[in-house]
């Protein structure tokens, strides 16, 4: 790490700490969506960290962001997940998006004044993400958008939506990705989901009924909309499983410091070598991740012709990693660990959803078993 890294690593961290982890258990408790949280964390720059500075981003780099992530997950993974989902917005506003359209929303979007959604999934269209139906027909100068999109992050709070939707034929060649503003008539919201996790953000459906959006809310070329949806996705992998490394991060040293303290039969967890050697394999499954992930965001960085399987291996593997490691500090609690005061139960339910979303880690193997037999 830089200098430069070190230091913005330390302000994220001291946010994290500070602002995050004290509230992380009663927002989760208490299905809260910290608006106001969001808004210190636009303070810090978090909103736009790869957007260019003439509209309020960090401009910073694919790497500097999975340490920022990694290090906001730590105080809350619902959070510094919501963080992310919305940068990835923000970034493919500001790669595609025409000036007027960036000067319009990332000044907002940046500092967390606004927030972002992004929608692709839909009831028949999740894995398979280019089967999508939501339909937006040309008619003068408007985009006319029918359908509902589902399991959409921020709805109902974001003041932006980048909807991917059918403007030509079958298949992604048909898709264009389409900015709709949250008041533009005909835009409605489900209720929101009751979820194993990720309690302090919502998640509902999104529906379009007759919407008219200016053409010039499409982002990039017509047709262009589901390498546009994937590209943002690419980051979106990477910062899903530092957020995973972070929340198991936070769980692993929870267990470490328990296992010094935790006595049964007269000793110390910590003298039990079956255990220590539990704790040894977690603390190997998390560096190795955190190796990956750094080298897809490398690659990201880079535009390197192996980005996407990599940024593949490192959501699969993070998350998979994340997951069990979490779940294995828990059970070192012992019942403690099932408590909701003691944090870790939260983490693990928090964690699952990344081995479903953004990608489920059936679909990071198929990209990567396709990029194999394509050799
Ligand atoms: P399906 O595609 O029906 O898959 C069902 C199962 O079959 C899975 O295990 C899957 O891996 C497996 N499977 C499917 N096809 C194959 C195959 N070819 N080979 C092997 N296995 C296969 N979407 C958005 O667009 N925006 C959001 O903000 C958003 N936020 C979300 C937040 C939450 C809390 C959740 C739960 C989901 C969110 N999603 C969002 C949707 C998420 O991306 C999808 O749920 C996910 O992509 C899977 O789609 P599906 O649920 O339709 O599952
Ligand atoms: N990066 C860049 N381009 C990509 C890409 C990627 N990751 N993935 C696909 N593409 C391009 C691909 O190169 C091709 O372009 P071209 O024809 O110019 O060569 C085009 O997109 C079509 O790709 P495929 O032919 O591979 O399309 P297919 O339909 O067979 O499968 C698949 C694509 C399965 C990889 C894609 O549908 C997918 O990733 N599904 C998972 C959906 C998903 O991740 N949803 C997440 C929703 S968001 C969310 O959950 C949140 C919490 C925000």
């Amino acid at each position: 790490m830089t200098d430069d890294q070190r230091d913005i690593v330390e302000a994220v961290r001291n946010f994290a700490r500070e602002a995050l982890a004290p509230h992380a258990v009663e927002w989760d408790q208490a299905k809260h969506f910290p608006i106001d949280v969001l808004q210190q964390a636009g303070e810090l720059g978090l909103g736009g960290v790869y957007v260019r500075e003439d509209v309020g981003g960090s401009a910073l780099s694919r790497f500097d962001a999975v340490l920022i992530f990694e290090e906001l997950a730590q105080g809350d993974t619902t959070i510094a997940a919501y963080i992310s989902i919305h940068n990835m917005v923000a970034w493919m506003i500001d790669s595609y998006g025409s000036d007027q359209i960036r000067q319009q929303w990332l000044p907002g979007l940046s500092s967390l004044e606004l927030r972002g959604s992004y929608c692709l999934t839909e009831a028949g269209a999740g894995s398979d993400a280019a089967a999508l139906r939501t339909t937006a027909v040309v008619d003068g100068d408007n985009f006319v958008l029918n359908g509902e999109k589902l399991f959409i992050s921020g709805a109902g709070s974001s003041a932006v939506y980048v909807v991917m939707a059918r403007t030509g034929g079958p298949g992604p060649k048909g898709i264009s990705a389409i900015l709709v503003p949250a008041d533009t008539p005909g835009v409605t919201f489900g209720a929101n989901e009751k979820k194993m996790g990720w309690n302090a953000q919502p998640t509902a459906a999104v529906s379009f009924d007759n919407v008219r959006v200016p053409r010039s809310n499409l982002l990039g070329e017509e047709g262009g909309g589901f390498t546009i949806a994937m590209k943002g996705l690419n980051g979106g992998r990477v910062n899903m499983a530092a957020c995973s490394l972070g929340g198991a991060q936070w769980a692993y040293d929870k267990a470490v410091a328990y296992m010094r303290e935790r006595q049964t039969f007269g000793h110390p967890l910590s003298d039990q070598q079956a255990l220590v050697f539990r704790l040894a394999d977690m603390r190997i499954q998390l560096e190795a991740a955190r190796g990956l992930l750094r080298r897809a965001a490398r690659a990201l960085d880079a535009g390197a012709p192996d980005t996407v399987e990599l940024c593949a291996m490192a959501k699969k593997f993070g998350t998979d990693v994340a997951f069990t490691v979490a779940n294995q500090a828990l059970q070192l609690h012992g019942g403690y660990g099932y408590l909701a005061e003691y944090g870790l139960e939260k983490v693990v339910r928090d964690l699952r959803v990344h081995q479903i979303l953004e990608g489920t880690n059936e679909i990071m193997s198929l990209i990567v078993g396709r990029s194999i037999i394509a050799g």
